[in-house]
């Protein structure tokens, strides 16, 4: 059990700390109705193809064609992951043109020397056939610099936006990092969509891994993701308390761990923003912890009262966020109480919202998928 599942499980219902919650029965209060669509094993991520198919990532390093409706079958030619702590499979993304070039974009944890780990970022072509299909001319093009021990806080989501390929990087439990101008950990890239950098990146003068450099001062940013103004927003877990939902400026440093409106989970004070006016600020933050997994900005018919707002999953919290904004500011503004640990949220091409299921504690790593219709 993580010490972040713990903390929560201190102001929770007991039953639903085991793992046993019914997410049924919390359904009645929701302004959605919940199906049950699928069943995975520890997944991560899902992108939906233009067929109506989905790509869903499992942690342990399978990428899975699901016909809904239908089963799930295992996609050929995946990168070797390294699964441990909170690596594995990651994040899958298409490429904005996927209807012509058929790219798609996977993140995961890979092995390096000793007992180090960094994540990396490849591109393939899906060529599907039938039921199933396979990855060709599989590419890596992007990795953490430094690969470091331990194995949390990779963040690596993936998003497109303004012609070019984001990644969110995060410090890997090391802290310093996230400062740290040599090394890519603890940042948001912005690069081209091919890895390399765009020479009008704010450090692309000074070369290596900080020409990829974004923005800085994060902690571990599970979602990545662009309003319909083109502005980009990341969410990130804090430390002990100051989860961050953060509009990423180009060029910003963002304070970790410098500042946090969280503490150490050790008891150690970090100064809150409001004493470093320097650095830039959260637009919105948590205390207790949300535990964001991911974020998306809804632009759909079937719950077309949410156009413009965001909607963040959250593990700890077992919820759904609803943020609303005015201009820069930006507040929550509804909370859905799920019962589970969400482990991500995507918007249907028609609108519906998707849900997984977090499958790294109870039930033996499954994690379900559901999907929600507006009452
Ligand atoms: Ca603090």
């Amino acid at each position: 059990m993580s010490s972040r599942h713990r903390v929560a499980c201190l102001v929770a219902a007991a039953a639903v700390c085991a793992g046993a919650a019914a997410p049924a029965a919390l359904a009645q209060n929701l302004p959605f109705t919940l199906t049950q669509v699928g069943d995975f094993d520890i997944p991560w991520a899902m992108a939906f193809l233009p067929d109506g198919r989905m790509l869903v990532t499992e942690q342990r390093g399978m990428l899975k064609l699901y016909t809904p409706g239908g089963s799930s079958v295992d996609i050929r030619g995946v990168p070797q992951v390294s699964w441990f702590g909170q690596g594995g499979l990651g994040d899958v993304v298409l490429h904005p043109d996927y209807a012509n070039n058929g790219m798609v974009y996977l993140s995961y944890a890979e092995a390096g020397e000793g007992e180090t780990r960094g994540a990396a970022v490849a591109r393939a072509k899906l060529v599907l056939s039938g039921n199933g299909g396979e990855l060709q001319n599989l590419q890596v093009i992007w990795r953490q610099s430094p690969k470091v021990e331990g194995g949390g806080h990779y963040s690596h989501r993936i998003a497109f936006g303004g012609g070019y390929l984001w990644v969110s990087s995060g410090e890997r439990q090391q802290f310093d990092p996230a400062q740290d101008m040599n090394s890519n950990l603890g940042k948001v890239l912005r690069l081209n969509e091919d890895g390399s950098v765009p020479r009008d990146n704010p450090f692309a003068d000074r070369g290596g891994v900080t020409a990829q450099i974004w923005s800085l001062g994060h902690r571990n940013l599970l979602g990545l993701a662009f309003d319909s103004q083109g502005r980009l927003w990341d969410v990130e877990m804090g430390p002990m308390g100051g989860d961050e939902l953060n509009q990423v400026r180009r060029g910003a440093n963002y304070g970790y761990p410098i500042v946090s409106n969280g503490d150490h989970y050790d008891g150690k004070v970090i100064p809150d923003h409001d004493t470093r006016p320097d650095f830039a600020a959260p637009a919105v933050w948590w205390n207790p912890v949300i535990s964001p997994s991911n974020i998306l900005f809804y632009d759909g018919s079937e719950f077309a009262q949410w156009r413009g707002d965001a909607l963040i999953s959250g593990l700890s919290s077992q919820s759904i966020v609803r943020i609303e904004f005015d201009g820069d500011r930006a507040r929550e503004a509804e909370r859905y109480e799920m019962g589970i640990r969400v482990r991500s949220i995507e918007q249907a091409p028609n609108g519906d919202l998707w849900i997984l299921e977090d499958g790294r504690e109870g039930r033996g790593g499954q994690g379900r998928m559901y999907k929600l219709a507006a009452r």
